[in-house]
Order: C-alpha cells, then sequence, then structure tokens
C-alpha cells in the first residue's frame, strides 16, 4: 500500500462542529477541543474524513450544510444520523449514566439499563455501517472513546479486515469495577478486536490487562517496555499508554496577546481579592466540585487571615443536563455557594464568585492568567486538559496548580504541582493555605517545571507516540504520517 493513498479517518461520538440555528439560515462553526488541535494539521494533510453525530435534529441539512464546511476546513465531514431515542438511551442513557459513573469509580451513579444497552449496540452499529461507506484500502482508522467502544466488533462482522486504533479518553476501571457491568464480556471482547488500543496513563492500562486476563482467559498477554501485545484468536492487539495534551505552543503564545493581558488584569480589579483560585471544570460529578467549595470554605475557617485576601473563581461549563444527576448537582452547587457566601461574605469581599456558563477563548485564557492559583480536584479524570492549559497560559510563572491525585495529569505533573486528596478536605484545605502563602521564588520553581513538562509532552507528542505504536510502527507508512504532526 503506497503512502500517497494513505487516508486518516477519524470517528468520534460528535463531529467537531457546532451547527446552529441563525436567522437566515444555519451556522457551521468550528468547535473547540483538544482532539481537534491534535488531529487537525494531520486529518488535514491528508484530506482526511472526519465520522460523527452532528450534534443537531434531522430539521437541519447536515450532509449540504458539512460539504460547504468541508471545503474551507480541508477535511470531509460525515454525519452519523441519530433520532432523539437513540440520543436519550445511547448517548444520555448507556453513555452516560453507565460506562461513565462506572470507568469514572462511581458505582453510586450507575444505571444498568437493557434497552440502554440494546440502544448503545444498534448505535455502534450504525456508526460501523457510516464508516464501512468510506472505508478503503490505505485508510488509517482511529475511533475515539467510551460511546464507540463496538465499533470495531461491528466492522469485523462486516468482513472488514483494516487495521483498527481506537483510543479510550477517560479512565479504565480496576477489574472489580469492571465485572459489575451485566454487559463486561461483550464489551471486552469487542475491544480486542481492535488492533491498537490506547489508554491515558499506565494505571488504566494496567487495570485493562487484568481485565483481559480476568474474563478471557484464552487470551494471552506479553508485557513489553511500554506496551503490551494480547493474542486472541487470529489477532495480536497492542495495547499502550499514551498521556494526552495540549498544544503548549498555542496557548502560551495567545496568553501573551495584548487582549487576553487586558481580559486579565480586568478581572482581577473587578473581582477584588488580592489572591484568586481558579475553578474551571464541565457540570459533572467526576469533577469533584462539591468537595472543592467545602475544602475552600474549610480553608478560610481553619486560616482567618485568608479572608478577605483571597477568592475562589468557579466556573461550571453547563454539560449533560439532560442526565437527572447532572440537574441535582447543579442544584446542589448552587446552594452551597448561597450558603458559604452568606456565611463569609463581608462589605467588599466574596469568598466564592460562581459563574454557570461557557466562556469565549479570550476570557478562557484571561481567567487562566488572572488567577494565582489553580485548584483541580476531580474525584477521578482520564487527564484534564484543563491543568495543562492553566499551567501553559501561565507565562509570567507566578501560579500555583493544586491537582488531584486522581486525575490522570497527576502522573506527569506531580513534580511541580501540589497534589491533594479530593476527598480529603483537611489536607485539601491545607494545600489551598499552603498555595496561598507560597513564596515566589518556590512558585516560580514549581511552575517552571510544569511548563517544561507540558512543552515538552505536548499533543503533537501524544499523537507521535500513539503512531509510533501502531502495529506497522517503523515502516514507511506511520513514520510519515507522525511527521505531519507537527503541522
Ligand atoms: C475528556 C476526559 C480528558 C471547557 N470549558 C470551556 C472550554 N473548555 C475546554 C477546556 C479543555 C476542555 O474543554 C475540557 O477538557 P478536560 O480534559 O478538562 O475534560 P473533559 O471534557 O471531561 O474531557 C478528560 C479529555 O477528554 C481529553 O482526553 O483529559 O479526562 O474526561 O480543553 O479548555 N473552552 C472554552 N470555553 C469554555 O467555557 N473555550
Amino acid at each position: 500500500m503506497s503512502e500517497t493513498n494513505l487516508r486518516l479517518l477519524v470517528v468520534s461520538n460528535r463531529l467537531p462542529v457546532v451547527i446552529s440555528q441563525a436567522e437566515d439560515g444555519w451556522d457551521v462553526e468550528p468547535a473547540a477541543g483538544g482532539l481537534v488541535t491534535a488531529l487537525s494539521p494531520l486529518i488535514k494533510k491528508r484530506r482526511g474524513l472526519w465520522i460523527g453525530w452532528p450534534g443537531c435534529g434531522p430539521e437541519a441539512p447536515v450532509t449540504s450544510l458539512l460539504q460547504e464546511y468541508s471545503k474551507d476546513a480541508q477535511f470531509d465531514l460525515k454525519p452519523v444520523v441519530l433520532s432523539q431515542d437513540e440520543v436519550d438511551m445511547y448517548y444520555h442513557g448507556f453513555s452516560n449514566q453507565t460506562i461513565w459513573p462506572l470507568f469514572h469509580d462511581l458505582l453510586g451513579h450507575c444505571l444498568f439499563d437493557a434497552e440502554n444497552w440494546s440502544a448503545y449496540v444498534d448505535v455502534n452499529r450504525k456508526f460501523a455501517e457510516v464508516i464501512a461507506e468510506s472505508i478503503q484500502p490505505g485508510c488509517f482508522v482511529w475511533i475515539h472513546d467510551y460511546q464507540l467502544m463496538l465499533v470495531g466488533h461491528f466492522l469485523r462482522e462486516m468482513g472488514l479486515d483494516y487495521r483498527l486504533n481506537f483510543f479510550l479518553h477517560i479512565p479504565f476501571p480496576s477489574r472489580d469495577l469492571f465485572r459489575r457491568l451485566p454487559w463486561k464480556q461483550e464489551l471486552i471482547q469487542a475491544l480486542l478486536e481492535y488492533d491498537h488500543i490506547g489508554l491515558q496513563t499506565v494505571n488504566d492500562y494496567r487495570n485493562f490487562i487484568q481485565s483481559v486476563r480476568s474474563l478471557v482467559p484464552e487470551a494471552s498477554a506479553r508485557s513489553y517496555r511500554r506496551q503490551s501485545r494480547v493474542r486472541y484468536g487470529q489477532r495480536e492487539v497492542i495495547l499502550g499508554h499514551y498521556p494526552i495534551s495540549i498544544d503548549f505552543h498555542e496557548f502560551n503564545s495567545a496568553a501573551k496577546s495584548p487582549e487576553v493581558a487586558d481580559a486579565a488584569w480586568y478581572l482581577h480589579e473587578n473581582l477584588g481579592s488580592k489572591v484568586l483560585v481558579l475553578g474551571l471544570d464541565r457540570l459533572d460529578y467526576t469533577k469533584g466540585l462539591l468537595e472543592r467549595l467545602l475544602a475552600f470554605e474549610r480553608m478560610l475557617e481553619k486560616y482567618p487571615d485568608a479572608q478577605s485576601n483571597i477568592s475562589l473563581v468557579q466556573i461550571v461549563i453547563p454539560s449533560r443536563v439532560k442526565v437527572p444527576d447532572y440537574l441535582d448537582l447543579k442544584q446542589l452547587l448552587d446552594e452551597q455557594v448561597g450558603r458559604i457566601n452568606s456565611h463569609f461574605s463581608h462589605h467588599g469581599w466574596v469568598p466564592i464568585h460562581y459563574m454557570y456558563r461557557h466562556l469565549g477563548r479570550e476570557q478562557l485564557l484571561g481567567h487562566y492568567r488572572a488567577c494565582e492559583i489553580a485548584l483541580i480536584t476531580p474525584l477521578r479524570d482520564g487527564m484534564n486538559l484543563v491543568a495543562k492549559e492553566y499551567c501553559a497560559s501561565t507565562v509570567d510563572d507566578n501560579g500555583v496548580l493544586i491537582l488531584s491525585e486522581f486525575a490522570g495529569a497527576a502522573a506527569q505533573l506531580g513534580r511541580g504541582a501540589l497534589i491533594v486528596n479530593p476527598y480529603d478536605l483537611e489536607s485539601t484545605a491545607d494545600a489551598i493555605y499552603a498555595a496561598y502563602i507560597m513564596e515566589p521564588e518556590e512558585r516560580r520553581r514549581r511552575m517552571r517545571t510544569l511548563r517544561n513538562e507540558i512543552k515538552r509532552n505536548d499533543v503533537h507528542r501524544w499523537v507521535r507516540w500513539f503512531l509510533d505504536d501502531t502495529p506497522e510502527a517503523g515502516d514507511r507508512k506511520a513514520t510519515s504520517l507522525a511527521e505531519h504532526t507537527t503541522g
């Protein structure tokens, strides 16, 4: 197969665009996100194809909108059209109320519903059918995330014997947790029909191998330095761990722009406190939002000298509001913020500035630059890109990152960050205070360590790591793809 006809075919639940109704028709805007940034240079270079759900209903003329959009985008987009029932059961149901909480160790949030599972199976088959229309020899197929774990299986069932690659963006749970899933056997066997599976951290990778060993005894796994090879039937599956990252240079240079510097200055002036602590998360019970508010409150109680001088700026980005647990969380957050603010506030000082909305890019970077401390305390997280973005945007080195030990990013950022257990309110409160009183020299030393780490292991390196480990690694095909990841 010649390297010139090698085409990148990316598949994810959502297409990397946002389609919305405008006054005089429809708008198609690029969606922001790490995956788009990571894969854009490569997919443009190869005039690749991105397949996914467009995120809107049948009322939009999706095919023509996407055709028009792809002329400028320099890659093609193909929709998988889903009905409202399919979205409710496959996406809000099985993906977000079963797999999401289970894989984040939060069994109490799990709903095990056979109809949702059945919708998940059907929609994964539907994705495979759309892929099958476009796949051809020479395609590099890269399927992403927990919504699409069965797609490889259905492509095999159709007799398609292409190399199939998969990356899981969320954690893989321990064997004991994974065992609770009524459809564990179907899921793990389906995953073994991919040729190459990437996980975020060594911990996820070990968990996955343990589940394979206990649930698929006929498979044999041999471990090498950074990867394992699992023999299963006629197939050999490569497993590896590849921590996703961000485009360091893009954040670093955008954060230096005068517009962002102005936004940061304005924010700091208006919020009044000497020290600002940033929390920025999607509305999600995995992000440890309630625990964070309580830890901040505990810090104010325990260290009264910090009162009047420090405020938490908590941005919550609306997400999955059709799932009842998310709505409940929103209500609890509103109550807790109200309670803490009414207890501590006094004239000219509010302990928590809380906003429930999306931020534009300039505002996002302005918040990163304005805040002296980032408090990122998920109960569990595949990686957490916000932690990396905060450091890349802290261009004056004057920032402290407090990071949960249960975020995938802790494995890489542990040397520069203050690492906390988000369930331990007492020591999280102590870490906030330690960051508040930290000497400028130590802040700079830690931040430089963090920034160097993220600069070295950026998102382009993530793509190269993954491609270098593909079954054809070392041959001209994988190497030639990797060469183009830095644009
Ligand atoms: C999953 C895994 C893993 C957020 N709000 C705004 C905004 N964002 C951008 C951030 C960041 C991204 O969204 C959030 O990324 P995270 O990694 O923090 O979290 P998840 O959405 O849960 O992502 C996670 C990731 O996949 C990648 O593999 O790290 O563990 O759960 O890039 O900047 N961007 C703008 N306005 C916002 O209001 N512009």
